[in-house]
């Protein structure tokens, strides 16, 4: 389609959501605080006013493009517009930002910087100083602008609706149900609404300075580091792209201090090897299908409150974090003649959900401490130490090796993937299909006796819950379904760096895709240390020894 802007003529894409988007694709970036291509248009902050030929001032978010049409981006009433809104904001807000989380990847602090803010004409309004620091997830409404964007993420894409507006006017706030804590809501930690939000006024618990404390108690300090880390950490660093990351950061944290750092994807495999056993057992004896992925805690604290019938059909193999924990307690410790005590597991993870599963009561003490992305790349910043100049390490053995699958964890569909490969020789498979459709990826495989196997892949807990609901009513029939909480999978995390948006969460998936391409093993059952565990303690998938130390159980 062809349009006008700034008295250029512009291409733009004909199936563009709105101008905003329309003008973004052709590197114009519309200044906007309240505006998210992923959920409904809100169109309240009013900074992404453009001015149309015929049409006056008006939100470039809520106008469609059409032919021929003429548009101006950045006039100097626009520009009054624009600056008038953001000091408004400002006098109500508070402006804390050396301390703030935020500092630096606030996108009103990048605006007043943008916009050359240097003094608030309006009177300081001092808001409702309501903090919230119950739960994981940290809520500073003197630091809230209401664009509701994270309501509209727990709301639209999770389908949890744990927070929401609140009074009117001046008063209006974002609350949790029944304006309780966080801690005491239907949150399940998913991270969506701080990875959305725009300013510092959702955050997650900083747990950095627990690390140091750990490394200067003289225990032996162990690290793990989760397949969707080594993705984007880079983002943070300055070295974006690199795909020796993971190298490199066994590496730094040697360097700092850790005495051992593992592959998560060694338990990835490890658990794709033992749940596809499980689903094995399940579809035999014809037991509470689907069969239900368990490693997201997200997506399991969700089944436990809203669809509790289905708890038996969560697989009740641990999560690659539980499991390679407890195998560093229960196993590595003896190995190493170290009292489990005396060992600190640290985990490194692109989700906010997993510090909640490392905390839950029945997975208590298996993983000491867990740390974002984000975190992660604060102590590298902190370190002064430049990854790039830091040669890439192999992981330490035995629990640092992994294949394709385990390491293809991070993404949407790696889970079920993986367990399709553990089961093609024992169920002798002989066709596998997928396809794509709103959002949910059906693979069906032929197996011996000629049945077809279903199983689904789907992302967001608002997708899963549709999923559920078709199950429910018989409209989908599913055998297996992997769920994970977040856009893209783990990739898209609440821990993961800002933007957390789709256009970076393509970019890891990419970049995963293609470590993934870089592992020689293929499948879990090739990973020889994984069988070397079978047959030193675990004897066999689903055997009591396994059962102690890889599966768990969930709150009814
Ligand atoms: Fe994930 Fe998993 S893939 S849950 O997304 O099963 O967080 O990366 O580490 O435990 O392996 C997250 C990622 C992660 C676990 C694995
Ligand atoms: Fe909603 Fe997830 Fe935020 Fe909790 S963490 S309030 S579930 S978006």
């Amino acid at each position: 389609m062809k349009i006008y802007v700034n008295g250029k003529e512009t291409i733009i894409n004909d199936n563009a959501r709105n101008v905003l988007e329309a003008l973004k694709e052709v590197g114009i970036e519309i200044p906007n605080l309240c505006y998210l291509s992923e959920t409904s248009i809100y169109g309240a902050c009013r900074m992404c006013l453009v001015e149309v030929e015929g049409n006056g001032t008006v939100t470039s978010c809520t106008l469609k493009p059409y032919e021929g049409m003429k548009i101006k981006t950045h006039t100097p009433d626009i520009y009054e517009l624009r600056r008038g809104i953001l000091e408004l904001l400002l006098a109500s807000h508070n402006r804390d930002c050396t301390t703030c989380e935020r500092n630096g990847q606030c996108k009103l602090q990048k605006y007043a910087e943008d916009f050359g803010i240097r003094n608030v004409r309006f009177e300081k309004l001092d808001k409702s100083n309501i903090f919230d620091s119950s739960s994981l997830i940290i809520r500073d409404n003197s630091k809230c602008i209401l664009c509701g964007d994270c309501v509209r993420a727990c709301e639209e894409i999770q389908s949890v609706a744990a927070i929401d507006f609140a009074y009117r006017g001046f008063e209006a706030q974002v609350v949790p149900a029944f304006e309780d804590g966080l801690a005491n809501s239907e949150c399940v930690y998913c991270g969506q609404c701080v990875a959305y939000c725009p300013t510092g006024a959702l955050t997650f618990r900083n747990d950095t300075k627990e690390l140091y404390k750990a490394m200067k108690s003289g225990k032996t300090v162990i690290g793990m580091i989760a397949p969707a880390v080594r993705s984007a950490v880079q983002e943070e660093l300055g070295l974006e792209g690199d795909m020796v990351m993971a190298g490199r950061l066994v590496n730094f944290l040697k360097m700092i201090g850790f005495s051992k750092v593992f592959d998560v994807s060694f338990a990835a495999d490890l658990v794709a090897y033992e749940e596809a056993h499980e689903f094995k057992e399940r579809i035999e004896n014809g037991y509470k299908l689907p069969q239900f992925t368990s490693c997201c805690p997200g997506w399991v604290k969700f089944v436990e409150q809203f669809y509790p019938e289905f708890i038996g059909n969560l697989s009740s193999v641990k999560s690659p974090q539980q499991a390679l924990g407890t195998l560093v307690k229960k196993i590595y410790a003896r190995e190493l003649g170290l009292d489990p005590q005396d060992i600190y597991v640290v985990s490194f993870m692109p989700c906010t959900a997993k510090k909640y599963e490392s905390e839950r009561p029945e997975l208590a003490g298996e993983v000491d401490l867990v740390l974002t992305t984000k975190e992660l790349a604060q102590i590298v910043k902190a370190s002064g130490i430049n990854l790039k100049h830091v040669q890439p390490e192999p992981f330490d053995r035995p629990y640092g090796l992994s294949s394709q699958s385990g390491l293809s964890f991070g993404k949407t569909g790696g889970v079920l993937g993986s367990v399709i490969k553990v089961l093609e020789e024992p169920l002798n498979i002989s066709e596998i299909s997928t396809e794509e459709a709103e959002g949910i990826r059906t693979t069906k495989i032929k197996v011996k006796d000629g049945r077809i196997v279903t199983g689904i892949a789907v992302f967001g807990l608002g997708k899963a819950r549709e999923v559920i609901e078709k199950i429910k009513s018989g409209k989908i029939k599913a055998d297996i379904v992997e769920v994970m909480a977040c856009d893209y999978g783990c990739i898209g995390g609440g821990g993961q760096p800002y933007p957390n948006n789709s256009a970076k969460r393509q970019e890891r998936a990419r970049i995963l895709r293609e470590t993934v391409g870089m592992d020689v093993l293929v499948s879990p059952v090739e990973n020889y240390h994984m069988q070397e565990l079978y047959k030193k303690y675990l004897i066999k998938p689903l055997s009591e020894e396994s059962h102690k130390i890889l599966h768990t159980s969930f709150k009814h």
